[in-house]
């Protein structure tokens, strides 16, 4: 089991697809162990887009990432990176294939839903820059539940 780190971007906040995307990584098998919405500061963007701010697109990326609160998500799950990453499609939500979360939701490169952890070395990363220690969860699942 791993665990990766999904950002719930301003367009699915204020899109109401918040809970539709939710829904396909629970329905795939996920378990949430971290839950949280906030405003993004610049910092924090500064940090988590580190590899772009020399790109001329990271003022509007700012702006964007800054419209609405986000909201971050812990998931656990068997090679989780890689099975969000192809829950949600590539980057461009144009060249994104109908049935993944960008290519149902998303409308163009920046503006496209959700960020997802690409590899266990930055989600380790990523996890702590969202969630302070007490924030991840580890539990137990023996309660019964309706399959
Ligand atoms: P991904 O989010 O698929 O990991 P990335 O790490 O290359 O893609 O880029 C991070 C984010 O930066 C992306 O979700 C949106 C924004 N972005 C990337 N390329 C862009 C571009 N050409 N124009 C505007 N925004 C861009
Ligand atoms: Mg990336």
């Amino acid at each position: 089991m791993d665990t990766t780190l999904v950002l719930l971007k301003p367009d699915c906040v204020a899109g109401r697809k918040v809970g539709e995307v939710v829904k396909r990584f629970e329905e795939a098998g996920f378990q949430i162990r971290g839950a949280k919405m906030f405003a993004a500061s610049a910092e924090l963007l500064k940090g988590h887009y580190a590899h772009l701010i020399d790109k001329p697109f990271f003022p509007e990326l700012e702006v964007f990432m800054q419209s609405t609160p986000v909201v971050a998500l812990a998931l656990a799950g068997d090679n989780a990176v890689e099975r969000v990453r192809t829950i949600i499609g590539p980057t461009d939500s144009k060249k994104a294939d109908k049935g993944t979360v960008r290519g149902d939701f998303g409308v163009d490169v920046m503006v496209n839903i959700v960020h997802a952890s690409d590899s266990n070395e930055n989600a380790a990363i990523e996890l702590k820059r969202f969630f302070a220690p007490g924030e991840l969860f580890d539990y137990a699942m023996g309660y019964r539940t309706k399959p």
